[in-house]
């Protein structure tokens, strides 16, 4: 029971492929108590009902994390029903459509700045207000990817806004450590998620990594979720600022 009666909330569950879905299992299955949040209703009721089924009673919020009203809202009622928080799960992105493929050069203003808004400018969000109930210190985790820190093709204007997702991490991991709260990020291989299913050629891509990465096969939602739950637990205590690449060694290659 790694994470016994540790309150932490997990942001960015929408099937039961969500990588957020596959780190909650793992931390429920460690003891944790469980906190979601939703992007909006079009989503409510397909998390409620995985959520409800699996782990029934916990607290479900909703959260666009474009809109700081609602992310207050999610950490005063966080507040006032549980008090202490001591984890947070961060696995939100978004981009259009038209700025995954073609070139980065044409990436429109909008679709630059609506990308850093919810892939990278939402960590900081959430932990400027999740420090002030993390009394007891804690954990904060996002997912990142390989293509912000160095070109993989098509990635785009999302390899950018992981740029600025992973030094967030690091700005805020100095800030918040003598506050004893630890902020790292997990960079998964690629996973056939529903954030993935527009991804033209994903079939080749995992071929690649079963070909060359060290590992010769994909990244398991469960490895991913491993290592989310030894970051949310004691067991990673003297961690933090750090990049984990969970993706078969894939990362290595030149
Ligand atoms: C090099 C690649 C392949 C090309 C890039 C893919 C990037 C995917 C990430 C973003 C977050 C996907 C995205 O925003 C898709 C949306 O435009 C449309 N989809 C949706 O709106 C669905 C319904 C919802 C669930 O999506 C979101 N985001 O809310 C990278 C791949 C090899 C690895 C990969 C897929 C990385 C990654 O960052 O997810």
């Amino acid at each position: 029971m790694l994470v016994k009666d540790k309150n932490i909330l997990v942001m960015g569950v929408i099937n039961k492929r969500s990588i957020a879905w596959a780190i909650a299992q793992a931390l429920h299955a460690a003891g944790a108590n469980l906190m979601f949040t939703y992007q909006g209703e079009r989503m409510e009721e397909s998390v409620r009902e995985l959520v409800n089924d699996a782990m029934p009673g916990s607290l479900l919020l909703r959260c666009d994390v474009t809109n700081d009203a609602e992310i207050d809202a999610v950490f005063q009622h966080l507040e006032e029903k549980v008090g202490v928080l001591h984890g947070i799960v961060h696995s939100i992105a978004f981009a259009k459509a038209e700025d995954l493929n073609g070139m980065f050069v044409e990436t429109s203003r909008d679709g630059y700045l609506l990308a850093q808004n919810i892939s990278a400018y939402s960590l900081v969000a959430v932990a400027n207000r999740a420090r002030k109930i993390m009394t007891e210190g804690g954990s904060i985790m996002t997912m990142t990817y390989l293509g912000g820190e160095r070109v993989v093709e098509n990635y785009n204007v999302m390899g950018v806004a992981k740029a600025a997702l992973d030094m967030s991490m690091r700005y805020l991991a100095n800030e918040l450590g003598p506050q004893n709260i630890r902020v790292n990020a997990v960079s998964a291989g690629p996973i056939r998620t529903l954030a993935a299913k527009g991804v033209k050629d994903f079939n080749k891509i995992l071929h690649t990594i079963e070909e060359k990465a060290p590992l010769r096969r994909t990244t398991d939602a469960s490895e991913v979720a491993d290592t989310a739950l030894y970051l949310m637990s004691n067991l990673s205590r003297g961690v933090t600022g750090e990049v984990i690449h969970v993706d078969s060694g894939y990362h290595i290659l030149g």
